[in-house]
């Protein structure tokens, strides 16, 4: 895999994320192939064939004549979405270590609810000793919102435990033992059947500001769990946060676990912090891993030069996802 030091360079913009693991990576996998690490990319730019972005300034993408390919660091790409960026195939995360990280945090937001989790957390701190009613797995609906990559992996999960697992997504989708319901069309017999709401969406003009009051009060009511639970590890940008906390105060919403924000980190005066029956995580639902995905993408860079093979993972760039 190892390439000469006239190989097209490589371009590491990582944004919030500290770069130095994500070059270290790099560097190991391809110690002569050129690395810069933004902001210290060269004033002639025309070596350059390769950005890896993460929620990066617009400066990073220009002047990159002879650019080839655009990785995104993260499986969402929205960072991306509004920028000026050449014509080129831009590539967003798929990878397993991802899509596991995300199915365990999925699996364990679905029991903590299911389970009463919170509401044992609070009775051992009373030092009470009670037991609540608690319906079998088969008698509570879970909903996944967007059936991709992480949203399929993760509904599989939630139906190998016994839940009742239905999916919503733009296509409709043929998946074992996964209901579909397809489109805005669909969406209300979606929530209708809904006791826990997961949100894997990614963030586009249609998702924004989906996951609100009325949405919420279109799920259902009549289920084995006290009433519906919303979990969003999507993005942020699609919840609604004051809606989310006047929803859990006066009951249309039992429960949430929030792993994304409008603002991150969440700031330290937002009402979500003291919001009833809310698990906040701060953004680690599926973090992306720079020796796992660095490997990925080396491969990926290496089957293009070899014969033009593109990545899994092409961004259909009219929808942005
Ligand atoms: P995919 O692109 O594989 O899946 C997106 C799904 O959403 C698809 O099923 C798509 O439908 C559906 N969808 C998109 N727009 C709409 C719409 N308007 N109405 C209904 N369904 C829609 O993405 P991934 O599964 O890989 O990732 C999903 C998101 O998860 C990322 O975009 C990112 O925001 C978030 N994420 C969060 C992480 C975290 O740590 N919190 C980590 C990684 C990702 P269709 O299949 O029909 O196209
Ligand atoms: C991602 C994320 O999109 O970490 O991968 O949010």
């Amino acid at each position: 895999m190892t390439q000469g030091s006239d190989s097209p360079a490589i371009l590491l913009s990582s944004g919030p994320w500290a770069p130095e693991a994500w070059a270290d990576a790099v560097r190991e996998l391809e110690p002569k192939r050129p690395l810069h690490v933004w902001p210290d990319a060269p004033s002639d730019r025309s070596g350059i064939g390769y950005v890896l972005a993460w929620k990066s300034p617009q400066a990073v993408f220009d002047n990159l004549a002879n650019l080839r390919l655009v990785f995104s660091l993260g499986a969402g790409v929205d960072h991306l979405s509004g920028l000026d960026l050449p014509d080129v195939p831009v590539v967003r995360i798929v990878d397993d270590d991802l899509t596991a990280r995300m199915t365990e945090w999925v699996v364990l937001q679905v029991l903590m609810h299911h389970r009463r989790q919170l509401v044992y957390q609070r009775q051992q701190v009373a030092r009470q000793w009670r037991a609540l009613a608690q319906p079998r797995a088969d008698e509570v609906r879970v909903g996944v919102m967007g059936l991709g990559v992480l949203g399929e992996a993760s509904a599989r999960a939630i139906a190998a435990l016994g839940f009742d697992v239905a999916g919503w997504s733009r296509t409709p989708k043929d998946i074992d033992g996964i209901a579909s319901y397809a489109g805005n069309d669909n969406l209300d017999a979606f929530l209708r059947r809904t006791d826990i709401l997961v949100c894997l969406l990614p963030l586009t003009e249609a998702t924004r500001g989906l996951l609100a009051r009325p949405l919420f009060a279109r799920l259902a009511r009549d289920g084995a769990l006290p009433g519906p639970v919303l979990i969003n590890a999507g993005r942020g940008a699609s919840q609604v946060e004051n809606d989310v906390v006047a929803a859990l105060r006066d009951g249309t919403l039992a429960g949430a676990s929030l792993d994304v924000f409008a603002e991150e980190p969440l700031p330290p005066a937002s009402p979500l912090w003291d919001a009833p029956n809310l698990i906040v995580s701060p953004h680690v639902s599926a973090p992306s891993s720079p020796a796992a995905l660095t490997r990925r993408i080396v491969r990926q860079i290496a089957a293009y030069e070899r014969n033009g093979t593109l990545p899994d993972g092409i961004v259909d760039r009219s929808a942005w996802y």
